[in-house]
């Protein structure tokens, strides 16, 4: 059975939403990262950095959100959720799952710390070029990889409705509010929604959003 190391209302929660998609059953070990000290020193084991999501298949562990989207997408095509190789939606699908965790995220949170550099300074570049790209995009194609709902948009609409609707660091341009709007309605992120906020109770409250 696959297991899923996931810490309610947190970046793991977008596999959450993934795994809901996917329709198979897997079963979730609740790990509180925001407990004081941060997660029991033996889930190091699991992922070196005490981080949420990780998830354990077949006796291998796999963790970081991309790869566990994109590994978890190619493992059950059944849902239809990864553009194959070869088809011509597979590049803009694999650049948006990488973007949302090695441009999007970062950038995110050097503006929500109040970073300032130059963009050749890191490798994710300036916060207004984030956001600037991602409204070009999502003004060009209703999805994050093209026409179709993939993999890479459980990924980027948790990144944009958590940075935009609740840390309120990312600008709620018409774009995301549609692109989210689209979204939302799904079984699936309606279902991944409402066993978040079953489990909330069982873990440290996040320190916004008073719950
Ligand atoms: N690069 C990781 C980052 C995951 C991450 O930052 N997880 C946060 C959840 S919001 C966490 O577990 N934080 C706990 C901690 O840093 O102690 C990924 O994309 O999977």
């Amino acid at each position: 059975m696959l297991k899923f190391h996931h810490c309610p209302w947190s970046r793991s929660s977008s596999i959450l939403w993934l795994l809901e998609e996917l329709g198979e059953p897997y079963e979730i070990e609740i790990v509180d990262v925001r407990a004081p000290g941060g997660a029991p020193e033996t889930y190091r084991e699991v992922q070196s950095s005490k981080k949420v999501p990780a998830i354990e298949h077949e006796g291998t562990v796999i963790t970081e959100r991309a790869a566990i989207s994109i590994y978890l997408a190619d493992a059950f095509p059944r849902a239809g959720l990864a553009p194959a190789i070869g088809d011509r939606d597979r590049g803009p699908y694999l650049t948006s799952l990488v973007y949302c965790d090695s441009v999007f995220d970062p950038a995110v949170a050097a503006r929500a710390h109040g970073l300032t550099y130059e963009s050749r300074d890191y490798s994710f570049g300036l916060f207004e070029d984030v956001v600037a790209n991602l409204e070009r995009i999502l003004s060009r194609r209703p999805y994050a990889a093209g026409e179709r709902f993939t993999a890479a948009d459980t990924q980027l609409a948790s990144a944009l409705a958590f940075t935009m609707g609740i840390m309120k660091v990312v600008p709620d341009k018409p774009a995301f509010v549609d692109y989210l709007g689209r979204l939302s309605g799904r079984p699936a992120y309606q279902r991944a929604t409402a066993k978040d906020a079953e489990m909330a109770g069982k873990v440290t409250p996040l320190p916004f959003a008073g719950g």
